[in-house]
């Protein structure tokens, strides 16, 4: 297996790392800045949209924390990505995030947390009264599924309880109120009680994030 995997330790190429650490997977890991002056042109033909994470294979290039996923699963044969059963279920969660849960924390460490340690203007106080409110909502939802099983899955650990707490390892700055949902919060310390999941970049040569001012 040949293949490198081009991060940050933002959200997303932090999981796509997780994932790949979580793996054991043997895939070269290289820190980027695609966004930083004079950065584009090295990476606009590996991601258009100059995100991360990429991971670059053979020659060719794939982009989106949920398709580095399933390619890394793919690769060491694991069930992390479900292609069984379960996968239904699995998809279900990913998809439902996006929308709900994710989109909420998103929008409260993104205002709270990345436009402040890249000076990109002041909190949007409604922007984070919006989020705050979609996260209680979804984090109810959350709190009923996980108040019957430790994982999304009956089936134990996968790539959709990754997915689904992507944001949760920056709550220091993102403040979201986990202790309001008992369930959820005791799900959050079960991830993070992952090697892979609480230090993926652990041995790995990438600066630190800018800090939050206080
Ligand atoms: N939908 C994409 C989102 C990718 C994205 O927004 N990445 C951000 C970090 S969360 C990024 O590349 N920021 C520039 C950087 O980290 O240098 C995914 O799931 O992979």
């Amino acid at each position: 297996m040949n293949g490198t995997l081009y991060f940050s330790r933002n959200p997303n190429p932090r999981l796509a790392v997780a994932v790949a650490r979580h793996l054991q997977s043997q895939v070269a890991f290289e820190w980027a800045a695609p966004l930083a002056p004079g950065q584009a042109d090295k990476f606009r033909h590996l991601n258009p949209s100059l995100r991360l994470p990429i991971l670059a294979e053979d020659g060719d290039t794939l982009w989106e924390a949920d398709a580095i996923a399933c390619r890394l699963s793919q690769w060491h044969g694991s069930d992390f990505w479900r292609v069984g059963a379960d996968m239904p279920d699995m998809i279900r969660w990913i998809s439902w995030t996006r929308d709900h849960f994710m989109q909420a924390c998103d929008m409260v460490h993104f205002e709270r947390g990345t436009k402040q340690r890249y000076n990109l203007g002041p909190v949007d106080q409604a922007v984070v009264a919006q989020g705050l409110s979609l996260f209680h909502a979804s984090a109810t939802v959350l709190e009923t599924r996980l108040s019957q099983r430790p994982w999304l899955l009956a089936s134990g650990l996968s790539y959709a309880d990754f997915r689904m707490a992507t944001f949760l390892p920056f709550n220091d700055v993102a403040r979201l109120p986990l202790r309001d949902y008992p369930a959820v919060e005791a799900w959050h310390r079960r991830l993070m009680s992952l090697p892979a999941w609480a230090d993926p970049f652990a041995g790995l040569s990438a600066p630190a994030l800018p800090p939050v001012p206080a």
